[in-house]
């Protein structure tokens, strides 16, 4: 059999539903998991075209996320870990939307557009989340790697940024870590080690962590991580998918857009919870105070806190590299005017999604950016990183800036720069508290979250202004710009979701009840 008749064979085990159309989104396919065969099989084979075509190894996750449990999807992993090119998204929409007969065509236009070596040999890492789909959906992608000729290597269960974490070790032989399991643990224990052993004193309470793991993946891989951490961090692990469904009633995705905790977590007045959501790559926190109010530090209190410390470890330092944050249009007002006011810090806007949020944080020295819901990561550039670890190991420097570039140098270790990582981010933020000796509250007193409420809708908009701004259908804006007029401290904007059929609505002012009127002012505009 020449290679596309055996890609044609095996297509047919994986046929596609003739008529349907699918996007490759804000983060992959997303969709009911009964639509998602055929799709996995062609991600398979578009990952073997992008690994020959690369020359390295090449990530394929499935995993739906947040979304509810009989969902599934697929993102593709590119070299260093991060996610694929605009241009490879658009193969992929070709590929998932060719019908059954016209799929060769489709991907010898890939193969042509891209002049592929066909006889490149390829490799391909497969990650799944704990979804009962996912199993049979990981098959399918390692189908289509083998349909190619491609080597495909199944890990089974993942998280997202333990998969992106793996990819670009492999294709740095190694400089980034080992490319296993076990060798994330290692590095993200070790790093976390080294570093809160500069805050000795930490009490056992102060140690504790309530997580909620959504009922996922990131429960498992806590658990499994927990002998590497020899007791310096202890947590009791809620919603470990031992009896509750994934994503349900609780997870980050929950706990940010309704604002209360997740159901299943135990909560005494002034506990430090943190949920995760399906996949682990994001993550908020969260605790109720002695009056039974729930307060919510999401992703724009993270990156507050994280760029504050960096900051000031710069100046112990005495290094002069730039810092900044990226944000999108959901991020608080309130944690906007800190950053650039008080901390004055560089921050800059970007479209929704981790991509474009990525992108941005690159162009920086040290690039701090988080998603209001939570998830978020920093890069630092090569640059910086050789000038941090040459100070580190600078002899003729005082003990003031030896330490705070060994503080630098470890928390580059703990952080998973390829994409947003739950647990990562979780220990940074623990270190960090403990380093600086700040209780929860304490975090949360930083700066106060203007009230916000977001809804969704059905309807098509087109937005611009890092999707601040409508620009059809006409008069929308203008009406939003009025209607945001009538209160205090006040934005509102809509842009169509990216995962979902429907147009989201974000509002903020300076009451919840005036966040709640606006939000339901625009979204009646919206019709
Ligand atoms: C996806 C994105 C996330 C974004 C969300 C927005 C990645 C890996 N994930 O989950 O960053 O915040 O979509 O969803 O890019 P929406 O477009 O439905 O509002
Ligand atoms: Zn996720």
């Amino acid at each position: 059999m020449t290679q596309f008749e055996k890609v044609s064979h095996f297509s047919g085990l994986h046929p596609k539903p003739a008529g349907l159309v699918l996007q490759y989104g804000t983060a992959g396919f997303r969709t009911n998991a009964k639509q998602l065969d055929h799709i996995m099989f062609r991600m398979g084979l578009l990952a073997a075209l992008r690994s020959k075509n690369t020359k390295a190894t090449i990530g394929v996750m499935v995993t739906a996320s947040h979304n509810p449990e009989e969902d599934n999807g697929v993102k593709l992993v590119d070299p260093m870990g991060e996610m694929v090119t605009q241009a490879w998204e658009e193969y992929a929409t070709l590929l998932a939307n060719a019908e059954q007969e016209g799929l060769i065509m489709a991907l010898q236009e890939v193969i042509e557009r891209e002049a592929i070596n066909m006889g490149q040999e390829a490799s391909v890492f497969i990650g799944k989340d704990t979804r009962p789909s996912s199993e049979s959906l990981s098959q399918a992608v390692l189908d289509g790697v083998s349909a190619l000729g491609a080597h495909g290597h199944d890990y089974g269960l993942l998280t997202t940024p333990q998969l992106h974490f793996m990819v670009c070790c492999k294709n740095t032989e190694g400089r980034y870590g080992n490319a296993s399991e076990d060798g994330y643990y290692k590095k993200l224990a070790q790093a976390f080690i080294q570093l809160t052993k500069h805050a000795r004193n930490r009490t056992d309470d102060q140690k504790h962590l309530l997580v909620d793991g959504a009922n996922g993946i990131g429960a498992l891989a806590l658990r499994k991580m927990e002998a590497f951490l020899q007791k310096e961090f202890q947590f009791s692990l809620f919603n470990d998918g031992s009896q509750g469904k994934l994503n349900f009633l609780c997870g980050a995705d929950y706990v940010k857009v309704q604002q209360r905790p997740p159901q299943g977590v135990e909560m005494n007045a002034g506990e430090r919870c943190c949920s995760f959501d399906g996949d682990a790559d994001r993550i908020v926190y969260y605790f109720n105070d002695s009056a039974g109010r729930f307060h919510l530090l999401d992703g724009d209190k993270i990156a507050t806190l994280i760029s504050t410390y960096l900051k000031e470890l710069l100046t112990q330092a005495g290094l002069d590299l730039q810092i900044a944050v990226v944000q999108t249009a959901y991020a608080n007002g309130s944690s906007t005017r800190y950053l650039e006011d008080t901390m004055k810090v560089a921050v800059r806007c970007v479209k929704t999604g981790v991509k474009h949020l990525h992108h941005a944080a690159q162009e920086f020295d040290i690039g701090v950016y988080f998603e209001a819901n939570g998830h978020g990561t920093v890069l630092f550039s090569k640059a910086a990183e050789e000038r941090i670890q040459r100070l580190a190991t600078d002899p003729n420097i005082n003990d003031e800036k030896k330490n705070a570039a060994c503080l630098l140098e470890n928390t580059i270790n703990l952080i998973n720069q390829t994409v947003g990582d739950a647990i990562s981010d979780m220990l940074l933020i623990e270190a960090v508290l403990a380093i600086r000796g700040l209780t929860v509250q304490q975090w949360n007193a930083i700066y106060t979250d203007l009230p916000n409420r977001q809804v969704a809708d059905r309807r098509v908009i087109d937005t611009t202004d890092a999707e601040r701004r409508a620009t059809s259908p006409l008069g929308l804006q203008e009406a939003i710009d009025a209607l945001v007029k009538k209160y205090q401290m006040s934005r509102a904007f809509v842009r169509p979701s990216g995962t979902e059929d429907v147009v989201r609505v974000y509002a903020e002012a300076d009451s919840q009840e005036s966040a709640d009127a606006l939000a339901h002012e625009v979204s009646v505009a919206v019709y």
